[in-house]
């Protein structure tokens, strides 16, 4: 590990597949969880842009239009409690060799503009048995009246949820 909590290997995996773009004002942050899951198993969960609430807490339901491809959009519910109802992502890339999906949201009654992720997930040994390193990264604006850092937790807190409850359905899943 070095300063900043990544191994060179996972910084080796971000400089090459989490390449964001970021203008004036925006914030961008990645964070990885180790899952003691079979990468198929694990990839399984997160390549289904049309199930998000497959493993991801905050969301109820999800309707997508028209067939699964690039540029395809999602109505995505929000559960009670969290500051949305709804929100409008599109599928930027989903890449079924190197394990990699990248989504958009474009819309939605939330505060999050201009925010898009890529997730990718790769094989690892965890304790001499297949696991799946997870790393999920994204750039979003910072709204006005809030500070970088603010958004940046504020965002990383939900991605943390979100991880943490993708490695409590794959690895009940693996048992
Ligand atoms: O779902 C994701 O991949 C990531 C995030 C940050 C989603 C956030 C969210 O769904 C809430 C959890 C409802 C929080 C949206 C779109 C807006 C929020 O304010």
């Amino acid at each position: 590990m070095n300063s900043n909590g990544f191994s060179s290997m996972e910084i080796e995996f971000i400089r090459k597949h989490h390449r964001h773009h970021l203008t004036e004002n925006q914030c961008s942050s990645a964070l990885v969880k180790h899952i003691k899951a079979p990468v198929p198993l694990v990839w399984s969960l997160v390549r289904r842009f049309d199930q998000p609430q497959k493993y991801k807490p905050f969301i109820s339901r999800c309707v997508v239009q028209g067939n699964l491809e690039i540029g395809s959009l999602r109505e995505v519910d929000v559960k009670s409690g969290l500051p949305a109802t709804t929100s409008t992502e599109r599928l930027e890339l989903l890449d079924d060799d190197e394990h990699i999906l990248s989504i958009r949201i474009v819309g939605g009654d939330h505060r999050l503009r201009n925010y898009s992720s890529i997730i990718s997930v790769h094989p690892e040994v965890i304790d001499g048995r297949p696991g799946t390193l997870v790393i999920e990264s994204f750039v979003v604006d910072v709204p006005e009246g809030n500070t970088k850092d603010e958004t940046c937790y504020f965002v990383e807190a939900l991605i943390k949820c979100n991880l943490k409850s993708l490695a409590d359905v794959s690895e009940r899943l693996a048992l």
